[in-house]
């Protein structure tokens, strides 16, 4: 497996074992990649101690996608020391426990403007941040992380909810206007997982229930396998695909009831 070699990519969103950032950093490491792998103040010390566990030892920076400052600081290094980009992976998500835990109508405002910031206008300010390293390999491919709470309601998911249906229409729109470029963006909407993100949301575990009995491969999904459809999207077999959500979800999202 060497389909990513002599590619580099930055990893945003890695903040323990579990993160699904975290296996798709393996999953393209494995297959030859160069990683920079980037963490959110309080994860240092846990995202320094996974990148000892790479094949190519990876770079690793701070990255709080809330600041424009931190987001030029990465690209800046990258130039540096990549000379260029090939994949960007964005994994990072976030809204507040009250928002999560309140009933919707009760979303601050505050809150709101807090969720969309993390969690969609942060893949505006990365792909924006990668565009001139891409055009230095002649395009590139960015993949972020979304869930089907975007179209469906499910109980506590709130304003999360919001905030990736406006990820997923910030993929169509960076799609369409990078496309020219050969920069390829794509969302992976996976099925619910137990991570540190899906910690914060109430009641989680009656969605992990749920979906072995209705989903039609009777399941759930591990971090392994949503990793192995983004890299699919992340590397040259997915070439012609974009502004795409690629369900992985063991099948949950067609069923009625
Ligand atoms: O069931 C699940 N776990 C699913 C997750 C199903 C479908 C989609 N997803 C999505 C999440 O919404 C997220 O976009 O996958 C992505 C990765 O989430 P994860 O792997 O489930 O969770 P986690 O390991 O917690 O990674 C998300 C990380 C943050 O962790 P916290 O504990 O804060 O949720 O996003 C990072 C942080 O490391 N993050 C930030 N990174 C940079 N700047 C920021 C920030 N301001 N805020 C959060």
């Amino acid at each position: 497996m060497t389909d990513f070699q002599g590619k580099c990519g930055l990893i945003v969103g890695v903040a323990n074992k579990r993160s699904i950032a975290w296996a798709i950093a393996q999953a393209t490491a494995r297959r030859g990649a160069r990683l920079a792998l980037t963490y959110q103040g309080r994860f240092e010390e846990n995202v320094n101690e996974l990148s000892h566990g790479l094949e190519h030892a990876p770079l690793v920076l701070p990255c709080d996608v809330t600041s424009d400052a931190d987001i030029d600081a990465v690209f800046a290094k990258l130039d540096q020391e990549f000379g260029g980009l090939d994949f960007v992976v964005h994994g990072a998500a976030f809204a507040r426990r009250e928002e999560l835990e309140a009933p919707f109508v009760q979303t601050t405002r505050d809150g709101f403007k807090m969720a969309l910031d993390i969690s969609a206008y942060s893949l505006i300010a990365l792909t924006r941040g990668a565009q001139p390293l891409m055009a230095k390999r002649g395009g590139g491919s960015v993949v972020t992380l979304t869930y089907l709470g975007s179209e469906r309601v499910f109980p506590n998911y709130n304003v999360m909810g919001v905030a990736k249906a406006a990820l997923e229409a910030t993929v169509r729109y960076l799609a369409a206007d990078v496309g020219s470029a050969n920069i390829r963006v794509n969302a992976v909407s996976a099925g619910p997982i137990k991570t540190l993100a899906a910690a914060g949301i109430k009641g989680f575990s009656s969605i992990l229930h749920v979906y072995p009995e209705r989903a039609p491969l009777k399941r759930n999904v591990d971090t392994g396998e949503v990793a192995e459809a983004a890299a699919f999207l992340l590397g040259d077999a997915g070439k012609a695909i974009t502004g795409e959500v690629l369900m992985v979800d063991a099948g949950f999202h067609v069923t009625g009831m």
